[in-house]
């Protein structure tokens, strides 16, 4: 309970905040986009990671108001960075299982983008492939009416969860997030390296976009360029950055 004040008490206060970190192209190096990612800045504690907190917010039901704030925050900073003329790309933005399933989500997405005049094809919502195996037909119908908003959907962790491949083919989405617990040893392991392949090959049959997570080292970028896998995030590029860094990061690149 105590934490679950101080969790409110966050929200109503401001102390969340949004870091971003870059993905590109894997052949050019363009940005296509900017994945955002909470933290809390609990005063006197420091930066609180998301792993600590997003499993109270979700117990609780404060995922819900955070969810939403997480997606008007990013779509706000999205406007900024659009009048300053930062050409800002797509941003990602995470949406956890109860958030999704909640009576009204696509509503509540389509008003926070009419408020702050977001083109929906500059958001795009990063789903885990666990909350799709619930209940699919009332998935396969949410992800329909977001999409119908235009905007994207990413399948976050992907081979990590327990779906069936068929799964890929009966949903609506756009890109598959080849999970990092892969990557990290693509480059030294055979299994991780016939598992990636995989992946890729069976995303780019079924015309959806790759993008690998947690890139740490050239070899592995080498690796999924040979594979042809379209994008990627990671340390070797950048960590997930304050919106302030980011900032500089669009002004390089303007
Ligand atoms: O940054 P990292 O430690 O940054 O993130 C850890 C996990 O927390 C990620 O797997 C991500 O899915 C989750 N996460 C980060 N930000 C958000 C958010 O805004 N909403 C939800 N639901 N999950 C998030
Ligand atoms: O939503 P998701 O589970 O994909 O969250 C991304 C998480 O991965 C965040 O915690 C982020 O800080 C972390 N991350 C991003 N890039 C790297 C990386 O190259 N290596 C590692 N170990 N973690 C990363
Ligand atoms: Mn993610
Ligand atoms: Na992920």
């Amino acid at each position: 309970l105590e934490q679950e004040n101080g969790l409110r008490e966050a929200l109503e206060n401001e102390e969340f905040e949004l870091f971003y970190q870059p993905q590109l192209l894997i052949d050019t190096g363009e940005l296509i986009g900017l994945e955002a990612l909470i933290r809390w800045r609990r005063p006197g504690q420091g930066l609180v990671m998301p792993s600590v907190f997003i499993p109270v917010l979700e117990e609780t039901g404060l995922i819900d108001a955070v969810g939403e704030w997480v997606l008007r925050a990013a779509c706000r900073q999205h406007a900024a960075w659009r009048e300053q003329g930062l050409n800002p790309p797509r941003i990602a933005v995470n949406v956890s299982g109860r958030q999704f399933l909640q009576a009204g989500f696509s509503g509540v997405v389509s008003r926070i983008l009419e408020e702050q005049r977001m083109p929906s094809a500059s958001l795009q919502l990063e789903i885990t492939e666990t909350v799709l195996t619930r209940d699919t037909v009332h998935c396969i119908d949410i992800l329909r009416n977001l999409r119908e908003l235009g905007l994207e959907i990413a399948l976050d962790d992907f081979g990590t969860g327990y779906s069936s491949l068929s799964y890929l083919k009966r949903f609506p989405i756009d890109v598959i997030k080849l999970d990092r617990s892969f990557v990290s040893e693509c480059h030294l392991k055979e299994e991780d390296a016939a598992i990636c392949a995989a992946i890729i090959s069976l995303g780019r049959t079924l015309g959806l976009k790759i993008l690998a997570e947690g890139v740490e080292e050239q070899a592995q970028l080498d690796f999924l360029r040979r594979e042809g896998c379209l994008a990627y995030q990671g340390f070797l590029f950048s960590p997930p950055r304050p919106a302030r860094e980011t900032t500089e990061l669009l002004n390089a690149r303007a």
